[in-house]
């Protein structure tokens, strides 16, 4: 035991008029939503690097939280840190956790060492999972804090630094199919550009091609039945990031044969950053066939930078779970707060409530767009909307030519009465549910 969370029992569901700031007021892990328990919906993930690993440094300035797992450059602080990690995940009881290599271990001296004190700690894991229910979500690699991933991982102009990257793929593929992981995440942190005066972008896209291939040949070769994802974001760390948003992955996909292999895990944040909304992002990936998961966060709408804070907006959130529901569901993904504290928030409770708050927002959210499902109102305006496509002569012209409905249109037999849209109707709708 860690003496981190000694005061904080596990959180209950105390129901809306709850002022209680430790207690669930709307996530009901049981609550049956559209014949599904809500826990099972929603998938909550923590994510390690931000609870556990972040030590509240900004560009401006160090570290501002204290923890007993500091300094985290030792196998001994590393177990401590995994101790009070497991006490958080029996206080908030969500079902699931993600990690990158870098939050768990310490970096050794070397490839191998830094190996062998990430299967220390992903046999410590292993032992604290056979008592509890968490499970993984998944697993994944950081490269790009290591100043050797600088000028990108697969990306990179350097072939030693490629195969130190599947080298590194590898063992966090490995291990994240040891602790029955659900998903393996691939988010390219370093995976772009920064100026085209020293980069080869078309070879710099084929590696990366190459390398997502090796993923998946990897995945099928050990017996991996989880999902790959990749992760979108437009800008940050590199200014042209390859895979900006949900859209380009798909092409990218596309072009190096993975589109029916691989799919998106998409973040709120990200979203914003590349000019979209969240639901946008998830309308995308489910049209074209590549929806995972989703990271929830949010940004600060007027810093405009990826302040990975904890969601806080009951009619967004709602939207995205509403065309998640829509495309059938989160499969094996989840919802994983990819969300830290801000720098000033230094206590224990802080990262307990944060979390509640986030459980609580997202819970409200869909069960928001639930209703909405439920009620059909926007389905219904939708199947208005469309109608017309579903007559014998619009299915026939769709069949036909150019020529064919050249003739219709100059005979006058065609001519086009606009209609409204309703935004502001289905605007008021929405309100309604939220
Ligand atoms: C950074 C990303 C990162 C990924 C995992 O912006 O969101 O946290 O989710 O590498
Ligand atoms: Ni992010
Ligand atoms: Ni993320």
């Amino acid at each position: 035991m860690t003496t981190f969370f000694r005061d904080i029992a596990p959180i209950a569901y105390e129901g809306p008029s709850s002022s209680n700031p430790l207690a669930f007021r709307h996530y009901n892990p049981n609550e049956m939503v559209l014949g599904k328990r809500l826990e099972d919906h929603l998938r909550f993930a923590i994510a390690y690097w931000h609870s556990f690993a972040w030590e509240g440094g900004d560009p401006f300035g160090g570290q501002t939280l204290v923890r007993p797992w500091h300094p985290q450059n030792r196998m001994e602080t590393a177990k401590l840190k995994a101790d009070a990690a497991f006490e958080m995940f029996d206080v908030l009881g969500q079902p699931y956790f993600c990690w990158h290599d870098a939050d768990v271990r310490p970096e050794g001296d070397s490839f191998a060492e830094s190996l062998r004190n990430f299967e220390e700690i992903i046999e410590y894991f292993e032992e604290k999972m056979a008592s509890r229910k968490v499970r993984l979500l998944w697993g994944t690699a950081n490269m790009f804090s290591h100043r050797r991933w600088m000028s990108g991982a697969s990306t990179n102009p350097d072939p030693d630094v490629f195969a130190y990257s599947a080298a590194t793929v590898k063992t966090c593929m490995d291990a994240t199919h040891r602790l029955n992981g659900e998903n393996y995440v691939l988010w390219g942190g370093r995976e772009g550009y920064e100026t085209l005066l020293n980069t080869d972008m078309g070879r710099e896209l084929d590696h990366m091609g190459r390398f997502l291939n090796m993923v998946v040949d990897y995945k099928h070769k050990i017996g991996f039945k989880g999902t790959i994802l990749v992760e979108p974001k437009p800008q940050e760390p590199s200014k042209h990031q390859y895979d900006f948003d949900a859209a380009t992955c798909f092409g990218f996909l596309q072009k190096y044969g993975l589109e029916n292999e691989v799919k998106l895990n998409l973040e709120q944040g990200h979203a914003i950053l590349a000019g979209h909304s969240f639901e946008h992002e998830i309308a995308t990936a489910a049209a074209l066939g590549v929806f995972g998961s989703i990271d929830m966060n949010r940004n600060d709408y007027q810093s405009g930078w990826d302040t990975d804070q904890f969601p806080n907006n009951v009619p967004e959130v709602a939207l995205s779970y509403y065309h998640i529901l829509k495309a059938g569901g989160l499969g094996t993904g989840g919802t994983n707060f990819d969300a830290k504290l801000r720098r000033q928030s230094l206590d224990a409770e802080d990262l307990i409530a944060a979390h509640v708050g986030g459980m609580d927002i997202c819970a409200r959210g869909l069960k928001a767009a639930a209703a909405m499902l439920e009620d059909g109102g926007l389905e219904a305006e939708l199947q208005a909307r469309y109608a017309a496509w579903e007559t014998t002569e619009a299915k026939s012209m769709l069949a036909s030519d150019f020529d064919t409905i050249f003739a219709d249109v100059i005979s006058g037999k065609i001519n086009p009465q606009p209609k409204s849209g309703r935004q502001e109707v289905l605007e008021n709708y929405v309100n309604r549910f939220v």
